[in-house]
């Protein structure tokens, strides 16, 4: 692994040039002493008729984005946040394959920004209002109207209705603002939440339910000694963007070292990483070892122990963990020297009629031979004289050049992503899920000087927690990291991105657009 995805996941201290702010280290607060907030579930508010079906009417959700106060610790001041529904994390949908709802995203935020905007990031110049919000479902299919395109912003007062069909698999799926150079800010401000769909297949399988799984929502930030979210800025107040954020502290469903009553017996954890840039290496204190099910779009085939997994901003994993051995003990679940929370088992015994099956679900390998087309996309880092970076680029190309990337609907493609930089960059493909084929080691010097691609070893095979289907990618540093894409579901406009928000920002996010096969014929 590289030393960026290394000081990401915490072993190393961050890096030099960035301003971190250390007012206030959430270290010397007790630890504990808060139980884990459960997001509570989004309710609909009556039924409107399905956009695509007029005879036929949908669930309808209102969910408005507020400014409102929390409690990070016991100990802390209230904090100013921005929440789905003013709670950070937003209430939690659930929601079955094949049933779809429609939600009216309303932003009800304050005309000011809680954060400092840099006006001169495309998307955010002056002129443009202060507070914008687009609602991004990751990992739907969804039509390109509903998507939340960076640029279908809403001002407060505003709000637009979304169709989100769940014509997809069940999975761990998450929303969150999305809105063009003021992303990074408006989901550090909180507005993240979770979004999950359930299949009859998943249900057959007796998995832990009910208040046996629980939604894991973890971001990092730093606080102000008054409890406040603090956003680092660079030292020019012309241009406040920092290529990078790092907080001194991990956030678990909005609690510093909560701590969770469990009974001994299987648990099922919903772990995404929601944080801007940090990189997390998950485990127990005590090494316990615990089964991955399922990572970003649903099921493994089958479950996998393991003692610590990694997750980057954007994914998921689905977890069981079994708490039967630890009757009347104690365990701190952690990322490296980062301590999460804690679990307190109980100590009397208890039946567990829930299952962890040894298959689960089956995941299909995509042959290469089915792609008809193989694009090569660079992740470029442009620095200043100075070698601090001001910009990130997807294959050189701004967001507003013309798009480059137009696969037709219903057929696959391979994407290499060709990172040169030092950092690990997690990619993710709006609408479609895809495969990990494999990662390759190259000189990236050689590249940059005659176009020459020398790898440096063979091919590394996904680890086995992705072996299953993918909407967000790690494409680690000196990397060509390739992906098998089935461009299903719909025609229109998306965009690909880095999940890393500071990157995506500051222009690491592309359009591309998916053409029909009548479209392509004409071009
Ligand atoms: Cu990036």
């Amino acid at each position: 692994m590289g030393g960026a995805l290394l000081a990401r996941a915490g072993w190393l201290p961050a890096q030099p040039g960035q301003r971190f702010a250390t007012e206030f280290d959430p270290n010397t607060l007790e630890k504990f002493v808060d139980s884990l907030p459960v997001p509570r579930m989004a309710t609909s508010h009556g039924s409107r008729p399905d956009p695509t079906d007029m005879m036929r009417r949908l669930a309808y959700y209102r969910i408005a984005m507020r400014q409102s106060t929390m409690q990070f610790h016991r100990d802390l001041k209230p904090a100013t946040v921005w929440g789905f529904e003013g709670s950070v994390p937003g209430p939690t949908f659930e929601t079955r394959s094949g049933e779809g709802i429609l939600v009216e995203w309303a932003n009800e935020l304050p005309a000011r920004h809680l954060l400092s905007i840099d006006h001169k990031i495309h998307g955010a110049e002056p002129g443009k209002p202060e507070v914008r919000a687009a609602v991004h479902m990751h990992g739907a299919k969804t039509r390109p109207e509903s998507d939340g395109y960076p640029e279908d912003w809403i001002v407060p007062g505003k709000s637009i209705l979304y169709h989100y069909p769940n014509q997809q698999d069940a999975s761990t799926l998450w929303y969150h603002d999305h809105a063009l150079g003021i992303n990074r800010l408006n989901v550090y401000a909180g507005l993240v939440g979770m979004f999950l769909i359930r299949d009859p297949y998943e249900d057959g399988l007796n998995l832990p339910k009910g208040k046996y799984e629980l939604p894991l929502v973890l971001f990092d930030r730093l606080f102000t000694r008054d409890g406040q979210l603090l956003y680092p800025v660079s030292g020019d107040p012309e241009s406040p963007w920092v290529s990078e954020v790092y907080g001194n502290a991990i956030v678990a469903n909005g609690k510093l070292f909560p701590y969770l009553e469990v009974e001994p017996r299987k648990y099922r954890l919903r772990v995404l990483n929601a944080s801007n840039g940090r990189f997390y290496h998950l485990s127990f204190a005590n090494k316990a070892e615990f089964h991955q099910i399922g990572t970003d779009q649903g099921l493994l085939s089958a479950p996998l122990a393991l003692k610590s997994v990694i997750i980057a901003p954007g994914e998921r994993v689905d977890l069981i963990v079994d708490f039967s051995q630890l009757r009347g003990e104690r365990t701190i679940f952690e990322s490296d020297t980062f301590v999460i929370m804690q679990f307190r088992v109980s100590p009397e015994r208890v039946a567990d009629d829930s299952s962890l099956p040894s298959s689960l679900r089956p995941v299909l390998r995509i042959s290469e031979s089915q792609a008809v087309k193989t694009r090569l996309l660079t992740l470029d880092e442009i620095d200043n004289s100075v070698g601090e970076p001001v910009r990130m680029l997807l294959n050189n190309s701004h967001w507003s050049m013309p798009i480059t990337e137009k696969p037709v609907l219903g057929s696959t493609e391979i994407w290499s992503f060709m990172n040169p930089s030092d950092d690990s960059h997690p990619i993710h493909l709006h609408l479609v899920r895809f495969q990990l084929l494999d990662r390759r080691r190259y000189e990236p010097w050689l590249y940059r000087k005659n176009g020459e691609i020398r790898y440096l070893g063979g091919p590394m095979p996904p680890e086995p927690g992705e072996a299953g289907w993918k909407d967000t990618v790690r494409v680690d540093s000196r990397t060509i990291t390739r992906i098998i894409v089935p461009f299903e579901g719909f025609a229109g406009r998306y965009v690909w991105h880095c999940h890393i928000l500071e990157h995506e920002d500051n222009e690491m996010m592309r359009p591309y657009e998916i053409v029909s096969e009548r479209e392509q014929k004409k071009m």
